[in-house]
């Protein structure tokens, strides 16, 4: 398919994963020496494209949407997802050859935790012999949370990254998980930890003592010390403390699942600089996400494929501009208390929140809110159509205890005209404006008698 084509359109997905996934198409694709475009856009404009080269590709989308009503009769579709499919394995050889799509779930392999969208695209190159582009596939799937469940890479994502460790590309090994390891603070980083309220959450001050009391450093050779810094004694004694502080926090019945939420698997990209934040996958997959959400899926597609000349400053600057954008929205909420507890659930409305970003803003605020229940987030999708973006985000503990709110969300949206999905502790859906109340109420009426 891929060597007789000669006209080329690749769709991704425009997230971390879809851009990661465009990427490694676009190396592959360049090494073929093949003419192709490539377009990153968002699921709800995949009804509306037009088909119309040789071969269209689409990479971590397209299993979950009606593209093969899109078709035409002179062109061939590829589809490499790893989202659940509306069409089952033997579509396929119904349109005779002109539609292949290859989705893990077709071959029992999860979706959501065992191979990402542009693990999809690495498998595909690995055919080539690229494996160079295992680490994209890597990252991908930190990208799209992959190694939340467990803290690592499980399944087909551990042998991806067994090719990057093996081509010298990735290093990674058991760490604390605190986001930001090679250039976020560790007083900074510290006072975001966690999905659980403590003392030192948006606490400077509470971190501070708490380091003095550890014994730990906070600053090196004239700069503020990063989690990449520590030494590992100094990483024992942060381990036990969080532990206890944690422990103190939680309900008795989820004590067991307290060391999880603290450790973690770090994969550090060997050919970036040190204390960048690219050499570090969480961190890069956020740099990632500052470019597509600020409409700029490109620059980090250059950097990707290793075009970095111009692409670096755009990339700073977007990074930048993505945090200013994050911390003033956060203060709106919290300055206009803007968060409402229901019995079940907390929701609040983005008042003029990009709906981009409003599932990262909804993540950020949980810790301002009541960690032990989910919380929503609402935006308006800018193209004017009365439709609600809807994102939600809970802590961890609820998931290992069972609940998957991907799940819970696509029925209820479903229930009120909407479409959603997700992850288990990271979900979301679009909905008519006019159902929110509904939404809401079926909502929390659902989550009673789960949450608590
Ligand atoms: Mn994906």
């Amino acid at each position: 398919m891929l060597k007789s084509a000669e006209d080329i359109k690749v769709y991704s997905h425009n997230d971390c994963d879809g851009i990661s996934s465009g990427a490694i198409l676009s190396s592959l694709l360049d090494r073929l020496d093949k003419e192709h475009e490539i377009e990153f856009i968002s699921l709800d404009k995949l009804k509306d494209l037009k088909i119309n080269n040789e071969l269209t590709i689409f990479s971590d989308l397209g299993s979950g949407q009606s593209i093969d009503k899109i078709s035409t009769s002179s062109s061939r579709i590829l589809v490499l997802d790893h989202h659940p499919p509306l069409r089952s394995l033997n579509y396929n050889s119904k349109l005779s050859g002109r539609f292949l799509e290859i989705n893990p779930l077709f071959y029992g392999i999860d979706g959501s935790y065992e191979i990402s969208g542009g693990g999809m695209c690495y498998l595909l190159a690995k055919k080539f012999g690229f494996y160079n582009l295992s680490w994209i596939g890597v990252l991908s799937a930190v990208g799209d949370m992959q190694n939340t469940r467990t803290g690592k890479l499980e399944g087909i994502n551990k042998s991806i990254l067994q090719d990057a460790t093996n081509h010298g590309l990735v290093d990674s090994a058991a760490d604390l998980s605190i986001y930001g390891r090679q250039t976020r603070p560790l007083i900074i980083a510290l006072s975001y930890f966690s999905d659980v309220t403590l003392p030192i959450t948006n606490n400077k001050t509470e971190v501070i003592l708490l380091l003095k009391k550890l014994g730990i450093d906070r600053r090196c050779d004239n700069r503020l010390r990063t989690l990449s810094d520590l030494t590992s004694d100094e990483k024992t004694r942060l381990f036990s403390e969080l532990v206890k502080l944690l422990s103190r926090e939680v309900p008795e019945k989820y004590i067991k699942y307290v060391p999880k939420l603290v450790t973690g698997d770090y994969y550090e990209f060997l050919n970036e600089e040190e204390k960048t934040p690219l050499r570090d996958a969480s961190e890069f997959s956020t740099a990632v996400n500052a470019c597509s959400r600020n409409k700029n899926p490109e620059v980090a597609l250059d950097i990707l494929k290793g075009d970095r000349v111009l692409a670096m400053d755009e990339l700073e600057r977007l990074t930048r501009k993505h945090r200013q954008y994050l911390a003033e929205k956060i203060r709106m909420i919290e300055d206009n208390e803007l968060i409402v507890p229901l019995n079940n659930l907390q929701y609040f409305h983005g008042h003029g929140i990009k709906s981009e970003v409003v599932g990262t803003i909804t993540g950020m605020v949980l810790s301002h809110g009541d960690w032990r229940k989910p919380i929503i987030g609402f935006s308006h999708v800018d193209n004017g159509e009365d439709l609600l973006k809807v994102s939600l985000r809970c802590s961890r503990l609820l998931a290992y205890d069972g609940i998957h709110f991907g799940h819970i969300i696509r029925k209820i949206a479903s229930k009120v005209g909407g479409s959603g999905g997700g992850h288990a502790v990271a979900c979301g859906a679009y909905i008519p404006s006019k159902n929110q109340d509904e939404f809401l109420k079926i909502f929390n009426s659902t989550l009673k008698g789960i949450i608590n």
